[in-house]
């Protein structure tokens, strides 16, 4: 085979047609469930159905006490009733539904550690899986709440994505984060969506692993707003499973020259002789399901890796 006709085939394979991606189950993903809760006005107060608190350095009072709660709120009421600030805190409502989660922290606590939610899902982590989690991420604006309370909100104080895996014995381990990468984007009143993807190959010391979300409030003071209470709002969490073709390391629909690269960088450690044999059988094969749109073209680093392992190949 000659090496026109390698990157031709290299070429050709991003090509191929859609049926899209399997969504996993999450409990209330858009925090519209409220039920056995006790909402004041637009708020709920607590841990929310499905949702755990995350609070990793206990300073939260369980979401509930001190100047933290997590909860829910209704920034769109479909029947006003004529209170101060209804519409105000997302002039376009929710993200999704009526209601979104809340992790808020009162003004004049400076910012004190990350907190927030997070669940735990049946699905398991599985060998030669592409998963996309995304959130809506909201910040805030200013308002006057029903009650006549105002909050001010201005600024936005970070937030953090994460999918990790939790194992028999509860220990959790990160797969990937958005570490606030959209944060400076978003205006105040305004949605955000984050994203986060996570390939797996052949091996993995997680696989098996039950599969968990973590949306937190970085809970950093503004500086620009050093008088505003510190909250991010969630909404519309989904998380989708595509099954990959193995040896596509990269999960970009094809087995080509960029999984070789990243089979031969190895950044996090995990590839092994497994996915090498996998690549070497599956080359030019593509996985069905994944949108031609989302294949980017091969790098010219990648075509070169390929032509190198070819010409090796053939040589032995
Ligand atoms: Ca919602
Ligand atoms: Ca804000
Ligand atoms: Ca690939």
């Amino acid at each position: 085979m000659r090496l026109t006709t390698v990157i031709c085939i290299s070429l050709m394979t991003g090509l191929v047609s859609s049926v899209g991606a399997a969504p996993l189950a999450v409990t209330n993903p858009g925090f519209e469930d409220i039920s056995g809760e006790s909402p004041f006005n637009e708020f709920t107060f607590g841990p929310l159905n499905g949702w755990d608190l995350y609070d990793p350095e206990n300073i939260t009072g369980g979401g509930i006490g001190g100047t933290f709660y997590i909860g829910t709120l209704t920034p769109f009421e479909p029947d006003p009733i004529g209170s101060p600030g209804v519409f105000a805190n997302f002039p376009d409502g929710a993200a999704e539904g009526q209601r979104v989660g809340i992790a808020f922290n009162f003004q004049g606590s400076d910012g004190q550690g990350e907190y927030g939610m997070e669940q735990v899902l049946t699905e398991t982590l599985q060998p030669h899986t592409r998963y996309t989690l995304e959130v809506e991420i909201g910040n805030i604006a200013s308002a006057t709440a029903m009650s006549g309370e105002f909050f001010p909100l201005a600024g936005f104080p970070g937030y953090r994505v994460d999918l990790f895996t939790e194992d028999a014995a509860g220990v959790q381990q990160n797969l990937e984060s958005d570490n606030d990468t959209l944060g400076v984007s978003i205006d105040d009143g305004q949605w955000g969506t984050s994203t986060v993807t996570f390939v797996t190959g052949a091996e993995h010391s997680q696989l098996g692993e039950e599969l968990g979300i973590r949306l937190v409030n970085l809970n950093q003071l503004d500086p620009s707003f050093p008088l505003s209470d510190i909250e991010v709002d969630f909404d519309d969490v989904r998380l989708d499973a595509t099954a990959l073709t193995p040896g596509d390391l990269d999960g970009n629909g094809s087995v080509d020259g960029s999984d070789f690269l990243l089979w031969q960088q190895n950044p996090a450690g995990v590839y092994g002789a497994a996915d090498r044999a996998n690549w070497t059988s599956n080359y030019g094969e593509a996985t069905p399901s994944i949108a031609a749109s989302a294949v980017p073209e091969p790098t010219t680093s990648a075509l070169a890796a390929v032509a190198a392992f070819i010409a090796c190949s053939r040589r032995r």
